[in-house]
């Protein structure tokens, strides 16, 4: 069992079991010695000089694990050998929380995940490469969509098994980063924001959480090379490297999906890959919707999603919690991989429908946060998963509740393409269409529904052209406690037919 003593359940527990077993211990308490130098006679000496038993020396780190009696722990502590003595925690592994994977899994839930889920939408088959510290393939939220990757992390006594890309960091970080995109939809643990997604373990940092460009430069190319359709990296790189944009630029160029985090800088400045052209920056959000403190800013940021307490998958069937902006770019490339897997339209009108138009979908779905419009903080907004339900299907009811139309207004948000609106009428005399585009007016329709009774009437509407997101209000006009329901579909072939009867 590996130990994982940072989440904030293990903390909590670890608290408790230790106050227990503090009362249960007496005279004794069981410590980590940290010498300043690897620990050999002098050390041991200490230790038994202080009548305490040495139950490990490490060779990790400069340390023992012991036994001391109380009263000698405050002596060995000031000796000038020892740098620190620490308590010897208890460290329990976090048990699959029962219950509802939508309240673990925040973050899926706030951006609209389980509405979409619910209509079938969950990156069946899009394979995306984790570019990260390898991911554990055997957990049991993972194990159906996992597939191990190639490693490419050479430690200084020579390289590692290049086929074992299996997540040996201390933290778990590729494990978590995984989780977040497609942990199983198995009413047990998380779920991913793409529960049905491939998530592919390309191992390029060590278990420290530290590589190098060339490490990362060959699992960009590992994954042009095996068809994958998305790139995570919740990395980032301490100098420009020249060699790395570019292979970012020609993954970009071959169709993929780039996605990374914006760095954990405070008010530090989008950090590379992140900051380059060719690959989405994404700042980390909290519940509240506000920018996580840590996170860095700048007007590379494309994109903000949820990045605090998140909670996800952990090496040997546990999980944790972890925050940054490692755990918000997950969220985006989700939230990709639910688009790849609903249908992509030629948002550009170039004639293909590929990653660029990926991007401006995620960019259009974006509920904008902060100041209006693109900012620095959240650019062009939270990433909405919700917004890829509304892509195939919508429908509501209007209802004209008091005297004051526009108070009864509904307003949808629509990625840019054309919609196929059917509204059925109830007593409505007058169903108005405003449509708004980065928050302004930009027509009202050519024509208002007039009703005649309860005939259903249909329209279709073109509202493409442009890459900004729509926002469509209905207005109702007519008797109180007149209705209508209104069905939005969307579909390049819609034909436009006669009124339904
Ligand atoms: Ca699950
Ligand atoms: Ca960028
Ligand atoms: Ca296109
Ligand atoms: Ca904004």
């Amino acid at each position: 069992m590996k130990c994982r003593p940072y989440g904030a359940h293990v903390l909590l527990f670890a608290i408790i079991y230790f106050a227990l077993l503090g009362s249960a211990m007496g005279g004794e308490r069981a410590v980590i010695i940290r010498y300043h130098q690897r620990p050999g006679p002098s050390e041991e000496a200490l230790v038994h000089g202080a009548r305490g038993k040495i139950r490990h020396t490490y060779h990790v780190i400069p340390a023992m694990a012991a036994t001391l009696p109380e009263q000698e722990i405050a002596n060995i502590a000031k000796n000038p050998r020892v740098a620190y003595v620490e308590n010897d925690s208890i460290v329990t592994a976090v048990e699959p929380l029962p219950g509802d994977e939508y309240v673990n899994s925040w973050g899926v839930a706030h951006i609209g995940g389980e509405a979409v889920h619910a209509r079938n939408i969950k990156g069946a088959g899009v394979k995306i490469a984790v570019l990260d510290t390898g991911i554990d393939c055997t957990h049991e939220d993972l194990s159906n969509n996992c597939r191990s990757g190639a490693n490419f992390v050479e430690y200084f006594g020579g390289v590692t098994d290049p086929a074992n890309s299996s997540d040996d960091s201390w933290n778990s970080h590729g494990t978590n980063v995984a989780g977040i995109i497609a942990a199983e939809q198995n009413g047990t643990g998380v779920v991913g924001v793409a529960p049905e997604a491939e998530v592919h373990a390309v191992k390029v940092l060590d278990g420290g959480g530290r590589g190098k460009a060339s490490w990362v430069i060959a699992g960009i190319e590992w994954a042009v090379a095996n068809n994958m359709r998305i790139i995570n990296m919740s990395l980032s790189i301490e100098e420009d490297s020249q060699a790395f944009e570019e292979a970012c630029n020609a993954a970009e160029a071959a169709g993929l999906l780039l996605v990374a985090a914006a760095g954990n800088i405070e008010n530090g400045p989008v950090t590379k890959p992140a900051a380059y052209s060719s690959v989405i920056a994404v700042t980390a959000t909290n519940r509240a919707n506000q920018l996580w403190y840590l996170s860095s800013i700048g007007p590379e940021v494309e994109l903000a999603a949820p990045g605090v307490s998140i909670f996800s998958t952990s090496q040997g069937n546990s999980y944790d919690v972890l925050s940054g902006t490692s755990q918000a770019a997950p969220h985006v490339a989700g939230v990709a991989a639910l688009i790849m897997s609903a249908g992509v339209d030629d948002v550009d009108e170039d004639g293909d429908t590929d990653n660029k138009d990926v991007r401006l979908m995620l960019q259009n779905m974006a509920r904008d946060l902060g100041d209006s419009g693109l900012d620095v903080l959240f650019g062009y907004g939270l990433v909405n998963a919700a917004g890829v339900a509304a892509i195939d299907e919508m429908s509501f009811r209007l209802t004209k509740l008091g005297t004051r139309p526009a108070a009864n207004a509904k307003t949808v948000d629509l990625p840019i393409g054309e919609y196929k609106i059917t509204i059925t009428n109830d007593n409505l005399r007058t169903v108005e269409c405003r449509v708004y585009k980065d928050g302004v007016l930009s027509r009202r329709l050519s024509r208002t529904f007039i009703f005649g009774g309860h005939k259903p009437q249909e329209v279709v509407w073109n509202l493409g052209a442009g890459n900004i997101a729509l926002e469509v209000v209905f207005v109702p006009r007519g008797e109180v406690g007149g209705t209508a329901q209104v069905s939005i579909v969307r579909g390049l072939d819609v034909t436009y037919g006669a009124p339904r009867r």
